[in-house]
Order: C-alpha cells, then sequence, then structure tokens
C-alpha cells in the first residue's frame, strides 16, 4: 500500500510541475504515452473492445503556435497533443487526446484504404500461430528439419487488387537457425502462409515445393566464431577529447558550435530533427535553416515477380516503423567513444511505454578531413598555408528492417551544410535454389547467386526525405538552375560555354525533377537578399540517383509514386508528411505525394516542403555475402548566398593537442 502511494504521489508531481527542460516539439515522456492511452482505453470504445495501438506520438502544435512559442520560450509552452492510431473491430480509430485536459478531442473511424503500423506483439502472435498449426508441422517433418529450429518472419504483401484478400494480412515465411544465425540466408523457399492479424487466423498455407536448405557453411558472422586466416588488422584508433564535447543536449535541444537544433524520436520516422537555426556572426543572431527533416518513407521492392516473392515491395516507414525497428546502439562499434546518448520511447500494443535505450547517439566527427585551406605559393617572399580541420556534428539512429540494417546520419557542419547520410549493412534477401554454379543458369533468376544454392535477389532501396526548409522565414520560393550550354558567335576562338539561367517554379508539376541532369537546385527566400542583391538560399547537393525501372501502373510503382521524381517541392501542410500516405499496410496508392502535387498548387513565395529521394538499384554480388559490407549514400544541403561571405573563415586555427597517445611516430 504504502510503496503504491508513493508511485502515485511522485506520479501526480511530475505531472503538475512542467519540467523547465521541455519544449513544445517534445516527444511523449512514458508517463504521456500511459496517460493518453489509458484515456482512450477509459474510452467508451476503449470500454466495449480490446483496442490495440498502432501509433502514439506527439500532435505537434501548429507552425504558428510554435513560432509565437520560440519568439518568447519563456512563455508557457502550448498545451501538449497526442495523435493516436488504434485498432479495434477491424477498423482503424483515430484519436486526437489533450494532456492538459486529459480528454480526447477527436475520435473518427477512418475509412479509406491500407492500414497502420503493424506493432510487434502482433507479429509475435502470427509467427507463434504457425508454429503450433499441425500443417506446418507437417510441412517440416517431411523435410525432416527439426521446428525448434524453425525461425519465422512477417512479411508485408502490399496490394495487388486482390479480390479475395481485402484485409491486414501478411506472410509469414520460414528460415532455419541450425549451424548458423544468418538465417535470412537460409530460407525454407516454397513454405508460406497468409495470417488476417485483425482475425489473428491463418488464411491460406501452402508448401509448394521442397527446395534444398542453403548451407549453414559459410554463413556464420559471430566474431568468436571467426577462424583464422583473419582479415588485415590495423592499430587500435579511437576518438579522445580530453575537454569533453563542444555540444550541450538540454533535454532534446542541442547546441553545438554555430548550430542549434531540437531532437525527437518518434516511432514511424525515427529521428525528427527540427528548428534548425545556424549563428550569423554578422548578423549577430542565429538564423532559421530547416523547421523540419525526417524519413518520410522508405520503398524496397524486390524483382522476383514468382508466386513466392512477387509481393515483396516494402515500404518500411510506414509498415514496420524506423523507430519501432530501431535498436540500441552499441558504444565504442556503432557510435565512437566520444559519443553522447539518448533514450527513446514508444507505445507497444497494449500502451504500455517501452524504452529503447540509446537508441540516438550524438557526436562530433573529426576523421582528418579538412574545412577549408589555402596554401599560396605565388608570392615570392613566403609561401602562406592556412588550413582548417572539419570537426561536425553527427546524430546517428540504426533501424533493423528483417535482414537490412540502415544506418542513418544527420551531420552539421560549421559551414552551415547540412548532410544526410544512409548506410546499408546487413544481410541480403535470399532465395533458396536448386543452382551450384552459374553454368547451370538458364533463365533469368531474378538476382545473383551468391553461394550454392543461394540467390540474392534484385532489388531497391528508395529512402525519402521531408525537407520543410525556411531560409529565414517561411515564405520560400524553389529555383531551378538550368546550365545550358552557350554556342558564342565566333569572336572568340572559344566555340561554346556554359551559363546558368535560375527561373523561380511557381506549381507543384514544374517542381518535380530528375537530378540526372546538370541542374542547380535551390530553395531562396525570395524576400531577402545579401548585401550586394544575391538571393539567399540553401543548395539542394542531390545524389545517389535511381530511376524507377518499374512500370509506372504497376502497383508497387503506385504505392511508391512518390519515387516518380527524386525531387518534389509542395507547399506545406500539417497532414502531409508521409509520401506513401499515412496508412501505408496494404495502401492502394491514393494518399501519396503524387497525388498530392497533381493538384498543382501555388509554391511560389509560401511556405514549402522539398522532398528528396535518394536511391540504390542494387544488383547483388558475392563481396556482400553473408554479410554486407556498407554501402553509403547521401545528399547536402548547403548555403548558397546565405551568408555574406564564408562563414568559418574567421575560425582560429586550431591549438596543438598534446595528448601521450596521439602522436603518431616516424618509423
Ligand atoms: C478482451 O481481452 C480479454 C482478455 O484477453 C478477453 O477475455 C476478452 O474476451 C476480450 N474482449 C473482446 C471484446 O475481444
Ligand atoms: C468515409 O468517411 C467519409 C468522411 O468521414 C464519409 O463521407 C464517407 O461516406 C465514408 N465512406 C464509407 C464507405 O463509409
Ligand atoms: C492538406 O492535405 C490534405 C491531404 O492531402 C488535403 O486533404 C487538404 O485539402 C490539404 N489542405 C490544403 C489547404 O491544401
Ligand atoms: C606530441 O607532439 C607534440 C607536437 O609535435 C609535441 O610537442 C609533444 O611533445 C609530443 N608528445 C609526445 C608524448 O610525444
Ligand atoms: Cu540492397
Amino acid at each position: 500500500m504504502a510503496s503504491t502511494f508513493t508511485v502515485m504521489i511522485s506520479l501526480l508531481f511530475l505531472l503538475s510541475i512542467p519540467s523547465i527542460l521541455s519544449h513544445p516539439l517534445d516527444p511523449l515522456t512514458p508517463l504521456e504515452i500511459k496517460k493518453v492511452t489509458g484515456i482512450i482505453k477509459g474510452s467508451r470504445v476503449g470500454s466495449l473492445a480490446n483496442l490495440t495501438f498502432h501509433h502514439v506520438g506527439l500532435d505537434e502544435p501548429s507552425k504558428l503556435i510554435i513560432l509565437s512559442w520560440l519568439s518568447n520560450p519563456t512563455k508557457k509552452p502550448p498545451p501538449r497533443q497526442a495523435f493516436v492510431i488504434a485498432r479495434a473491430y477491424e477498423k482503424s480509430y483515430e484519436f486526437v487526446v489533450s494532456l492538459s485536459h486529459n480528454s480526447i478531442i477527436s475520435q473518427h473511424i477512418y475509412n479509406g484504404t491500407g492500414f497502420p503500423l503493424l506493432n510487434l506483439e502482433e507479429q509475435s502472435a502470427a509467427k507463434a500461430l504457425l508454429l503450433k498449426y499441425p500443417p506446418f508441422i507437417k510441412s517440416i517433418k517431411k523435410r525432416k528439419l527439426d521446428i525448434n529450429d524453425v525461425v519465422p518472419a512477417v512479411f508485408t504483401v502490399g496490394w495487388y487488387e486482390e479480390k479475395s484478400t481485402s484485409g491486414r494480412v501478411v506472410k509469414v515465411l520460414f528460415f532455419y537457425k541450425c549451424g548458423s544465425p544468418n538465417v535470412w540466408v537460409r530460407p525454407l523457399e516454397g513454405i508460406a502462409a497468409l495470417v488476417d492479424l485483425d482475425k489473428m487466423a491463418i488464411v491460406k498455407y501452402s508448401d509448394s515445393q521442397v527446395v534444398p536448405l542453403p548451407k549453414a557453411e559459410g554463413t556464420e558472422f559471430r566474431g568468436y566464431k571467426m577462424r583464422p586466416p583473419f582479415a588485415a588488422e590495423t592499430k587500435p584508433i579511437t576518438v579522445v577529447q580530453p575537454h569533453g564535447p563542444s555540444f550541450k543536449i538540454n533535454g532534446h535541444t542541442i547546441s553545438w558550435a554555430n548550430w542549434n537544433l531540437h531532437l525527437a524520436f518518434d516511432v514511424r520516422a525515427g529521428v525528427v530533427i527540427s528548428l534548425a537555426s545556424i549563428f550569423d556572426s554578422i548578423e549577430g543572431k542565429h538564423r532559421q535553416v530547416l523547421y523540419k527533416s525526417h524519413v518520410s518513407e522508405l520503398f524496397v521492392p524486390y524483382m522476383d515477380p514468382t508466386e513466392e516473392w512477387y509481393y515483396r515491395t516494402f515500404l518500411d516507414a510506414g509498415e514496420f516503423g524506423l523507430g519501432l525497428s530501431a535498436i540500441s546502439l552499441q558504444h565504442h562499434t556503432d557510435c565512437p567513444a566520444n559519443a553522447l546518448f539518448m533514450d527513446g520511447y514508444y507505445a507497444n500494443q497494449d500502451g504500455q511505454p517501452i524504452k529503447v535505450s540509446n537508441v540516438f547517439c550524438v557526436f562530433e566527427r573529426y576523421a582528418g578531413d579538412i574545412a577549408w585551406r589555402h596554401t599560396e605559393s605565388e608570392i615570392s617572399e613566403e609561401v602562406i598555408t592556412e588550413v582548417r580541420p572539419e570537426v561536425s556534428l553527427v546524430i546517428r539512429m540504426i533501424s533493423i528492417i528483417g535482414n537490412y540494417d540502415y544506418i542513418m546520419d544527420w551531420e552539421f557542419k560549421k559551414s552551415g551544410s547540412i548532410k544526410f547520410e544512409v548506410g546499408l549493412s546487413g544481410i541480403l534477401e535470399a532465395k533458396a535454389s536448386t543452382y551450384t554454379h552459374t553454368k547451370q543458369v538458364k533463365q533469368d533468376i531474378y538476382g545473383t547467386l551468391v553461394t550454392k544454392n543461394t540467390i540474392a535477389v534484385n532489388h531497391d532501396h528508395y529512402i525519402t526525405y521531408y525537407l520543410d526548409l525556411d531560409i529565414d522565414g517561411e515564405k520560400n520560393s524553389f529555383v531551378k538552375g538550368k546550365m545550358k550550354t552557350i554556342t558564342t558567335d565566333g569572336s572568340t576562338p572559344r566555340k561554346s560555354y556554359w551559363t546558368m539561367i535560375r527561373e523561380p517554379v511557381k506549381t507543384e508539376l514544374d517542381a518535380r525533377v530528375w537530378t540526372g541532369k546538370p541542374n542547380e537546385l535551390l530553395i531562396v527566400n525570395p524576400n531577402k537578399f545579401t548585401k550586394i542583391g544575391n538571393q539567399v538560399g540553401y543548395q539542394l547537393i542531390p545524389s545517389p540517383v535511381a530511376i524507377p525501372l518499374l512500370l509506372e501502373d504497376d502497383y508497387p510503382q503506385i504505392r511508391g509514386a512518390f519515387s516518380n521524381y527524386n525531387v518534389w517541392v509542395t507547399p506545406y501542410n500539417r497532414s502531409e508528411r508521409w509520401a506513401g500516405g499515412l496508412y501505408v499496410d496494404r495502401s492502394h496508392g491514393d494518399d501519396t505525394l503524387f497525388t498530392w502535387t497533381n493538384r498543382n498548387r501555388d509554391i511560389d513565395d509560401r511556405d514549402i516542403v522539398l522532398w528528396h529521394t535518394i536511391g540504390f538499384h542494387h544488383s547483388p554480388s558475392q563481396d556482400e555475402f553473408p554479410v554486407m559490407p556498407t554501402l553509403n549514400g547521401g545528399f547536402e544541403l548547403r548555403p548558397s548566398n546565405f551568408f555574406e561571405s564564408n562563414p568559418i573563415l574567421n575560425l582560429r586555427p586550431p591549438k596543438p593537442v598534446d595528448l601521450p597517445t596521439c602522436n603518431a611516430t616516424t618509423p
């Protein structure tokens, strides 16, 4: 009794005293998650049915409210609200809950196409169902395998205008762990089950063929199991900051060098960066750059059209959640020795807060790179050399979507650049096959034979970023600079040169771009110029580019239509955040960046959002087996006439650091 009482007192205390560190964009705290789901469970629909929670997150105050609060942050922060998607009676319920009034502000049933994020508990339940299913047990016996070594996994199935299976169904597929933890390269090809998640029932089961199980040998990846000869080793290396890091984390606000930003965890997007502003020493104040940015969707279509594989066309952010799939980062390996860590919280199926410790790391990167330099040797009296080392701030999260590991970095530079980088690692999605040598292959195998009996299937990764830039204010414009070859009139020995023709883009459809062509893409503030008259802006330096190769009317491409172009610009709209739609699982592609922009709205001199998709066409190779060395790609947002001159010109040369272990000795 006494302990319950104390807990209650402390809960009340925590709830009633606003933390001095709280910021209106902070993610829901564990207490807030409990409170929100408790209110919903106590409501009429909650008391009649067993609601399952699929999305519990902050319902952000409007931009207007945030900006007005920012102008005077000592003011009381705006009231906190949560946005929730729950399932009951095979329907998706949307709730907006007020945390200050402990009440449901709005509630309605979503009746459009598609379903919310899959929660982890229902995936486990679907898998457990199969392990007790007599026909499946029979299939395993038939193959002379041990059911205790079977590892089931849940796969989303997309949408193909099916008449028969309209519900919230997933496939359960099977893998084998005896002899190696590398289950993804050892599929029990030919066995598949279709499970209805709402009914939690097997609706279809098939055991169509027996394909040899790929051998365990050569698939191991655990360090302690490795035997010589080992790969070449290098001597120990680390980053040492004897005076500690140069950044400060205050709640969720991070300040470092000339940058200020807010970092939040979201169950769907993972990392959400807001209110990134940079100090301008000439203007003597912080200037707005990025109102909000996060990964909006991750589209991974596989290229095997056969019965057992055709449906594998994942929309990972909206189906599995990049935050929900994020792991606790390891000190010294996932992040360098000088990293600090932050935790994240999400709501499980029952609405209980679940902690993911060390879900983000924040560190200063110094990898021996150069921020700027010049050696002047034309002046005869002296040789001048000025060099400024590059030290940047990195925020990292790693999501594990089944077999793949996505390492996502946000890097802030003192020069004003922001780099967005993705590293792909993990295990290739493999198909078991009878082939043991490429000589036997006489037809399309939809991938690469990476070892005997194992085909790594061709696929793409498209990562779409939501980039709400607010360059010195909300009203911005998108400018396309076309580089044009000009033929001279013969008055000069040169026959040609290129010039830049910059044009503001007025509407959404004209803003769609393929970045393969030599273009300069700018978000500018059309109402602000430098002292000498250039328009203040930021440039998108795109990369890497992957042009979709599927037909535009193919079902996966309709659902992933946001990859039809790799640059889009839309007018800011609070409800347009998820490029594949809010309800992505089994969606029909009727709520995508593609459908929104077809309205061809005005985007000139207003609050606009830039969307950029980076892509990888992945035709696997043996070098990526049994674990894939990281493949990196990313893009940069770089100041373009944003500052009057190089903002780090007056960065003082670094003082020599004298640390006992840091001097390289010349042999
Ligand atoms: C809700 O869950 C409880 C406990 O698991 C169960 O006994 C009850 O039948 C469920 N109610 C409904 C409406 O599904
Ligand atoms: C779906 O909801 C909308 C708006 O709430 C309503 O106008 C429409 O009739 C509903 N459609 C169905 C099929 O229930
Ligand atoms: C905002 O976006 C939603 C979803 O696309 C749309 O229904 C609504 O009309 C949009 N609002 C405006 C003002 O464009
Ligand atoms: C490391 O190098 C610095 C600069 O060359 C020198 O002053 C210092 O004595 C060296 N320290 C050690 C431990 O060798
Ligand atoms: Cu890949």
